[in-house]
């Protein structure tokens, strides 16, 4: 057996070189075609995997190493290795480029033209019934009025004994109620939270209050009428409270809601919680108080019921009334804005049909 000359040696070395040299060429050239067609991260892993993995052809020449003499090592080593590092710069400048294209692609389709017209969206707004609630509040609130919640189930003595309504006084049919326990009930008026109120000041501190919410009474729904209402009242109480504070508060009331230049009158009624007790009408906006169809030509609209607190409501919630005096009102909300926006029928308050909401747009 012929062994080789050191020539042979380097010849065949050269050839090993020019191959493996030739070969990384192929294989650039093949990873520069792959790589321009590579669209995403994943196809760019499985290339990488392909160049540059333990499989990949790069990766098998080093087994050349064992074949060449040390001193040949590092030059072939090093071309190796330097291609290795050239696919690998290759593979990572178009994982970038791809980064950017797809950061790109993203800020384009979520590209804001705010040249373009706003899309028509319907704003809600808030309901008649609670405009109205906020209104009243704002004008009582600027009057020192604190606003005072109270729950809707409501004890039997609260809602009925402590305002004067035992319980076998006639007065009850005046509220019909919708109880569910035998002392427990729907509250069929806010009233009892102006006994909360009382009870809770324990009869020394002076009540400036109104109660909004809702309320319940077995009423048969029709057009003024329903089973579920809502109700404003208010209570004052201190050491000289009169008759005349009463008229000056609700004429306030009746101009705000209704114009400045509505009066007011006073008609007896009868409340067991209050004495004496009436009824307050306003003067017709419609007409100005000359008649109209809408005040059935008397030129005045009633628009809440109102008295001087009864000594027997006050002395039950702890109040002397030789001491304290008290006026107090209330106001169906509902019934109220009938009046104010000559709607016909109360049932338009609770449908939500869109139709009749969007006229009350604030
Ligand atoms: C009361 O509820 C008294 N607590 C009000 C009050 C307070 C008077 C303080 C004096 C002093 P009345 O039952 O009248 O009163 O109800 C008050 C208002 O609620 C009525 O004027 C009316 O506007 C409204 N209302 C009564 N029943 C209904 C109903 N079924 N549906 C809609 N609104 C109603």
């Amino acid at each position: 057996m012929s062994s080789l000359s050191c020539e042979d040696f380097f010849y065949l070395l050269g050839v090993i070189h020019v191959n493996v040299k030739e070969k990384i060429n192929t294989l650039e050239k093949k990873l520069k075609a792959a790589l321009a067609s590579v669209e995403n991260q994943a196809q760019l892993q499985e290339i990488k995997a392909e160049f540059l993995g333990k499989k990949a052809e790069i990766s098998q020449f080093m087994k050349h190493m064992k074949d060449l003499p040390d001193e040949e090592r590092p030059a072939f080593g090093q071309m190796v290795n330097e291609a290795k590092k050239r696919f690998s710069d290759l593979i990572e400048a178009q994982r970038e480029a791809i980064k950017k294209a797809e950061l790109d692609a993203l800020l384009r389709k979520e590209t804001v033209d705010v040249t373009l017209d706003a899309p028509d969206y319907t704003l809600g707004s808030t309901h008649i019934l609670n405009q109205i609630i906020e209104e009243i509040e704002d004008l009582f609130i600027g009057m020192g009025y604190l606003i005072k919640e109270g729950p809707e189930i409501e004890t039997d003595e609260l809602n009925f004994e402590k305002l004067n309504l035992p319980k076998d006084h006639p007065a009850r049919d005046m509220q019909d109620s919708l109880y569910i326990g035998n002392e427990t009930l729907l509250r069929t008026h806010t009233s009892p939270v102006q006994v909360r109120t009382m009870l809770a000041y324990g009869g020394e501190k002076p009540v400036k209050i109104i109660c909004p919410g809702k309320v319940y009474r077995r009423d048969d729904d029709d057009a003024t009428h329903s089973h579920q209402f809502t109700q404003i009242e208010g209570l004052v109480v201190d050491k000289d409270t009169t008759m005349s504070d009463m008229k000056g508060t609700l004429l306030a009331v009746a101009r705000h809601l209704f114009g400045p230049d509505r009066e007011i009158r006073f008609r007896p009624d009868y409340f067991p919680f209050t004495e004496p007790s009436v009824e307050v009408d306003v003067t017709c906006a419609n007409c100005d108080g000359k008649g109209c169809n809408i005040c059935k030509q008397t030129g005045y609209i009633e628009i809440l019921g109102a008295g001087m607190v009864n000594d027997k409501v006050l002395k039950m919630s702890g109040y002397d009334p030789k001491i304290y005096q008290g006026f107090a009102f209330g106001i169906g909300v509902e019934r109220l804005a009938m009046l104010k926006y000559g709607i016909e029928d109360i049932r338009h308050f609770y449908t939500n049909d869109l139709r009749f909401n969007k006229q009350f747009k604030r």
